[in-house]
């Protein structure tokens, strides 16, 4: 791709001046235990429903995004094997009876190097894609994210991924407060809960884009393409 310095996408509340060169494409968290049928997020009672029709958007997404040379970024919530990052408040929050840590459908709960955590196949990563190991919801907190970016002249983010109201929303809003401007696809991110994804999406364009900007996945092929 050969873009102009600035292509506008459109978007709400107002149109995203692009500037691909400074862009990167964050994908939160898609990782198989949120996601597959049989993982910790099904076995807590989710319909995991919610989250896989993002499978499709994000694919074409990502797909355009690596034809096109930009950068790409992914992140995996989840903790060390000796969970001496995992805050106990964490540990214990929900009182569900199987806790980050204890065995799960896809081995450990949410800990690195475990099968359920790693990002599912339809989106993974190339070696040459950096990914953001982070214990919080949000991908600023306790992570080189911040540092990367700025070390690859970013001041963009093309955020997609799950869940759009916990990890999405927290990291839109830490990236803001850090001086990125933030584009978030409708389609490609997703809750398990639809009212939190209409509320979680409003919240960010809300107040003339007071996180940042929405648009639809289309908007955005339309100018890489
Ligand atoms: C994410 C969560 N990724 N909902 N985590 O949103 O606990």
């Amino acid at each position: 791709m050969n873009p102009d310095p600035t292509t506008t996408i459109e978007a709400e509340p107002y149109p995203f001046a692009f500037q691909p060169a400074a862009c990167a494409l964050l994908i939160i968290d898609m990782q198989r235990d949120f996601l597959e049928p049989g993982g910790f997020g099904e076995m807590l009672g989710n319909d995991v429903s919610q989250l896989r029709r993002t499978i499709g958007p994000n694919r074409r997404l990502l797909a355009a995004w690596r034809a096109a040379g930009l950068q790409v970024l992914h992140t995996r919530e989840g903790h060390r094997p000796d969970l001496t990052d995992l805050p106990p408040a964490k540990r214990v929050r929900g009182r569900a009876k199987s806790c980050i840590g204890d065995p799960g459908p896809m081995g450990r709960i949410l800990v690195r190097g475990e099968a359920g955590h790693d990002i599912i196949p339809e989106l993974y990563p190339l070696p040459t894609e950096p990914v953001i190991d982070k214990p919080g919801k949000g991908a600023f907190f306790a992570t080189d994210l911040h540092a990367i970016l700025q070390n690859r002249g970013i001041t963009q983010l093309i955020v997609t991924g799950v869940t759009t109201e916990v990890c999405v929303n927290t990291t839109v809003r830490e990236a803001n407060d850090r001086g990125y401007d933030c584009l978030v696809p409708a389609d490609c991110v997703g809750s398990y809960f639809p009212e939190f994804q209409e509320m979680g999406l409003k919240m960010i364009k809300a107040q003339g884009g007071i996180f940042g900007w929405v648009c639809d996945s289309a908007n955005v092929l339309a100018v890489l393409n």
